[in-house]
Formats: structure tokens, sequence, C-alpha cells
């Protein structure tokens, strides 16, 4: 219990890499600057050896450190795991923790299939039996601007969904000598852009438009097939004697899609846009108009009012950042921007927040489970000649 009364709430967190990183400022961060219904103590960080947890704790600031996510799990004083590893570890820790009466928060993708991912949302369900919690990691949900457009969508002020256009553009592996990492897996991360940056895009979609995916045809493309080893490619197979190792995911995806409210969709996901360095672009067109988002913009949100008179209609440039816009006003005065790593302080607080209601919080491991079905349908597409696959 902490002075003012509020009960503690101790976090474990797994894994401590970029998503890692991410998610310690968002738990060092969040109470400073939203009152939280409960007294959070970055308890532990568990890595894959002890010093490395150990240097990693005194980086991120983190009280204590474990070897193995199962010490972390077992810990009595952690009450919530947040799982920041690759995709092929999810299912076993989160699974675990919430057997263990833990609430768990996953990074994206779900899992790295459906059948785990299903497993995760079975366990998850019984555990809210016993009010243990679980989310899902789609933290561009928390932009503003993304929680703005899905309030005009679902207010109707751009009428009817007719068009999602959505793509999730980065270049960093433009340069064919970049090393292999456990991202170009897929025994680690499940698939390459599809799942890793396509599932954001997926999710966004049917979070702003309260809207279902139906079904698909898609294309995937690996375009470099060999890179290079280097210490990132721990762990990972090689090519004999060449120094270099096979590229067993897609570097890019692209699909058309149908939405549950009658309209089309199409979907690009690729680290070779160069240029490109973290695009997330959403534009949904509808029958009185449109909303527009760019994340390299992200304190904007585009918005074209159909009705407006034809002299003077056009898009409009909003500028996402006034007190009244979510989470905004613990924030700075209007104007002053936020960046990538406020929507992981947005998820923090959204989720303490279920967490001492009771109130299970989205996206839920069944959300998760939606978007995988979504990438299992795209992949079973792309390998049968792009035919299109219900989901
Ligand atoms: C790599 O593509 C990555 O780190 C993604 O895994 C994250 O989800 C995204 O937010 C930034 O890019």
């Amino acid at each position: 219990m902490s002075a003012d009364g509020r009960p503690r709430l101790g976090i474990g967190m797994v894994g401590h890499s970029f998503m890692g990183a991410a998610h310690s400022q968002a738990w060092r961060t969040a109470p400073r600057f939203f009152d939280l219904p409960l007294e959070t103590e970055m308890t532990a960080v568990a890595g894959r050896t002890a010093e490395s947890a150990q240097v990693a704790a005194d980086r991120l600031g983190w009280l204590g450190s474990e070897a193995s996510w199962k010490d972390l799990v077992a810990r009595d004083d952690v009450d919530l795991v947040d799982i920041c590893t690759p995709g092929d570890t999810h299912a076993e820790i989160a699974i675990a923790a919430l057997e263990a009466g833990k609430h768990v928060l996953c990074e994206k993708p779900l899992a790295n299939s459906v059948a785990e991912a299903t497993q995760m949302a079975d366990a998850a369900d019984a555990a809210a039996e016993r009010g243990v919690l679980a989310m899902v990691g789609f933290t561009y949900r928390r932009v503003p601007a993304i929680q703005l457009a899905r309030r005009l969508v679902e207010e109707g002020r751009i009428g009817t969904v007719r068009h999602v256009r959505a793509q999730y553009l980065q270049d960093w592996l433009t340069d064919e000598e970049s090393p292999l990492t456990w991202r170009l897996d897929k025994a680690r991360a499940g698939s390459g852009a599809l799942g890793d940056i396509g599932a954001h895009v997926i999710d966004l979609a049917q979070f702003v438009t309260g809207e279902q995916i139906t079904g698909v045809s898609g294309m995937l493309e690996t375009f470099v097939a060999e890179r290079p080893l280097a210490e990132s490619s721990a762990g990972l197979s090689a090519v004999a004697g060449s120094g270099r190792g096979p590229v067993t995911v897609d570097d890019a995806a692209a699909f058309l899609a149908r939405m549950s409210g009658g309209g089309i969709a199409v979907f690009e996901a690729t680290r070779f846009a160069a240029g490109r360095k973290n695009a997330i672009r959403l534009e949904i067109n509808g029958s009185r108009g449109s909303v527009a988002f760019d994340f390299e913009d992200m304190n904007v949100l585009h918005l074209y009012d159909a009705d407006e008179d034809a002299e003077t209609a056009g898009f409009r440039r909003i500028v996402v950042t006034e007190p009244g816009h979510p989470y905004l006003a613990h924030w700075w005065p209007a104007g002053h921007g936020l960046g990538y790593e406020h929507a992981f302080t947005h998820q923090v607080v959204d989720l303490v927040g279920a967490v001492a209601t009771g109130v299970p919080p989205a996206p839920s491991f069944r959300d998760g489970l939606a978007v995988q079905k979504v990438l299992a349908a795209v992949e079973e597409s792309a390998a049968d000649g792009s035919t299109w696959r219900g989901v």
C-alpha cells in the first residue's frame, strides 16, 4: 500500500531490447504524468543471462533482475508480467503468467500462429474469471489522432466506410548487407513485415472503422534471400561456410481485403520503402467524407467533410494536441506535440486503470487472435496464387 493508500502493483518485464526500452520508458513516465489508481513498482526485468538482465535493470530503471522469465513469473512481488520478447516465446510466457495469477501485457503480434493465439485467448478468458487481465500491445491505437479518427468514424462524420487504405512503410532492410536478425527468422518471428508491422495496420483498420476484415487476397515477397551474419544473428542458422544466413520470412506484403461493413481495403507492409522510416498511413473514405493519418506526422489528423460547400471544401488539417483530445491534458500545451513513446505510456495508463477496476482492457487477446487470423489468411492466400481466403 502506498503512503496515500493506493494498492501496490509490482511489474515484471521479460525482454529488454527496443520494445523493452519503450515499455520501460512508459512504466517510468506514467506515474509522473497521470494519476494512477495503483502504485506501480518497476520490480524486476528478466533477460537471457543474469549479467545482461542486471545491466538492463540499471539502465532502464528496474529495481531487480532475473536470469529467466520463469523466475520472474514466480516472484510473489510481481503482479503483472510485461512480455517484450520475440513472438516464439509469447504463448509460453503469457499462459504461464496468467495461470500463476499475474496480469499480462504482451507485445504484438500476439503469437506466431493462430493455434498459439487461440491458446492464449482461451487462457486469458479463463484468467479473467479469476480477475486476472490481459492486453496485447497494439500501441498505435493510443495515438491521440487515431483515437480522434475512431471517434469521428463512430459518430458517422464520414458516413458509410467505402475504402480503407492502410500502409506501414519502413526501409531499415533496404540495404542488402544489413545483417540477419531474429526478425528475419520464421522460427523466431513467425513472419516478416506481414506480422511485425502488417499486424499494426490490420488492427488499426479494424479499430478505427469498428469493422472486421472478412476475407483477403494477398502476396508476399522476399527480396533478399540471404544476409550477413553478425553479433545480432546469434542462434540463427547459417549457410555453410558463407558467413551468411537465410532469410525465411517475407520482406514485404500486399493484400486486398473486404470489410464487414461492405467496404474494400488495400494493405501494404514493407521494410523496403526507401525513404519511409515509420510511415503508418491510414486513409478511410466514407460516403460523407474521409479521415487520413500518417504516423510520420503523428500529431495531425486530416478530415474531409463532403457536406461542405464545394468551393471551400477540402481536407482540414487538425492538430490533435488540444487538452480535450485523448490523453493530452496530461502532457503539454496545445501545439507541443507528442512522440512515438507517448502511446506506450497511454497503454500503461489504460492497463493500470483496467487492473484497478477489474474491467478487461482493449485490445484483448481475442482482438490479438482476430489479427492473427488475418495474418494467417494472407499467408495462405499468398501461398496459393493469391486466391481469396475468408477470415
Ligand atoms: C520493427 O518493425 C518495429 O520495431 C515494430 O516491431 C514495432 O511494433 C513498431 O512500433 C516499430 O518498428
